[in-house]
């Protein structure tokens, strides 16, 4: 059961491949409407070992699923043939014949410690582990952004959740030490200093442990809303909302759509403040910023739910310079920047909030600025 044999280790033909998970530290909802997001790569990735094989079969084994490996025809790959995690690796494999590569069978093995369904990209971890293999054995010659476009693409058509590009963008384009500036309009990035612990800070990650799930329907939800506003303005897509014309472009929406709108506008100006704040070096500055796009989201967007707010309501409470779901939302994570000084304190207060409110103890870690995705042997 669910062995690859090592062999020769990184010889020809096979190599192990490490992508990382992401929070994003502004700018949600935004990127499936061309707009901005700035993300920083986990130190949690999920690494993929890899070996090119000449039968046609993928054999995928993971080391945190229950069960056997799982040996599929690549000629045969369907999209929605296919359950659970081995969707993600199978997804990029399909991906990329259809798209004319040259690619077979291999056998691939999993091991990731970034949470699952925590809202911090596990699925995207594999996916780009999984596409950063498959172009260096097959020797294809994809960049990073090619790369998340066709990792993206796998998980919309083959899994069936139409996110947007950046926790693909991330997970391939990060840099330690720096937060990734993405505008999804034309995938322009820039490296934006996140050097959070030598500012004596800490960013906290809060699993709220309520399960966060993109594929049931919420996301698919927003999305066509958004696109709904689109036809309504008569635009492409709402990035061509000028944030001064915020005021006149509501007043032309139904209602129901003004909230979701005002949101993606004031998003983007608030991924522009933090690109500001942290390029001046003023990394305390962010935690307004990220309050507020809390805010934005919970009320505005609806995305929050009542464990999300409560990390966030009791993360600012016990002195946090700022704090915001990250994601999706629906659950999974909170992020929270604290002086370093008071980072014990603020997760314990955390968790003794989430004990009264008779909650399960959230996980929580303290994040650094990570690498993207690379091969490791
Ligand atoms: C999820 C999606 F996968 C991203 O593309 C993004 O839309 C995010 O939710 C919300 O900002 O992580």
């Amino acid at each position: 059961m669910g062995t690859i044999r090592e062999g020769a280790g990184a010889g020809i033909g096979a190599g192990v491949w490490r992508a990382p998970g992401r929070v994003n530290l502004i700018g949600e909802h935004t990127d499936y409407n061309d707009g901005l997001v700035l993300p920083i790569a986990l130190p949690h990735a999920a690494r993929a070992t890899v070996r090119a094989r000449q039968d046609g079969v993928l054999r995928l084994y993971s080391e945190q699923s229950q069960g056997p490996a799982v040996e599929l025809d690549v000629r045969a790959l369907t999209p929605g043939g296919v359950d659970g995690w081995v969707r993600y690796p199978a997804a990029v494999v399909w991906t990329l014949r259809e798209a004319g590569y040259p690619v077979g069978g291999a056998d691939v093995r999993i091991d990731s410690d970034v949470p699952t369904g925590a809202g911090l990209s596990s699925s995207a971890a594999i996916e780009c582990a999984v596409a950063a293999a498959f172009n260096d054995l097959h020797g294809l010659g994809l960049d990073s952004p090619e790369m998340a476009r066709l990792a993206q693409h796998a998980e919309n058509t083959f899994v069936g959740v139409p996110c947007g590009i950046m926790d693909q963008m991330a997970s391939l384009c990060a840099q330690p030490g720096a937060a990734l500036f993405l505008d999804t309009r034309d995938l322009s990035i820039r490296h934006v200093p996140f050097d959070i612990e030598s500012a004596g800070l800490r960013l906290l990650v809060i699993d709220t442990r309520v399960k966060h799930n993109l594929a049931d329907g919420e996301y698919a939800r927003l999305r066509a809303a958004c696109q709904h506003a689109c036809a309504v303005l008569g635009l492409e897509t709402l990035r061509d909302v000028n944030p001064q014309d915020l005021l006149g472009v509501l007043a032309r929406l139904p209602r129901a759509l003004v909230p979701m709108v005002r949101h993606v506008v004031s998003e983007n100006v608030r991924v522009e403040q933090a690109v500001a704040l942290l390029e001046g070096g003023d990394l305390r500055g962010l935690g307004p910023v990220l309050t507020a796009g809390h805010v934005s989201l919970r009320d505005d967007y609806d995305v929050s739910c009542a464990e999300t707010d409560l990390a966030v309501n009791a993360a600012v409470e016990a002195g946090a310079l700022g704090a915001r779901m990250t994601g999706g939302g629906f659950g999974g994570s909170v992020i929270a920047l604290v002086d370093s000084n008071i980072a014990l304190t603020v997760a314990g207060t955390v968790k003794k909030a989430f004990h009264q409110a008779r909650r399960r103890t959230p996980r929580i870690f303290a994040a650094v600025a990570s690498a993207g995705a690379r091969r490791i042997s």
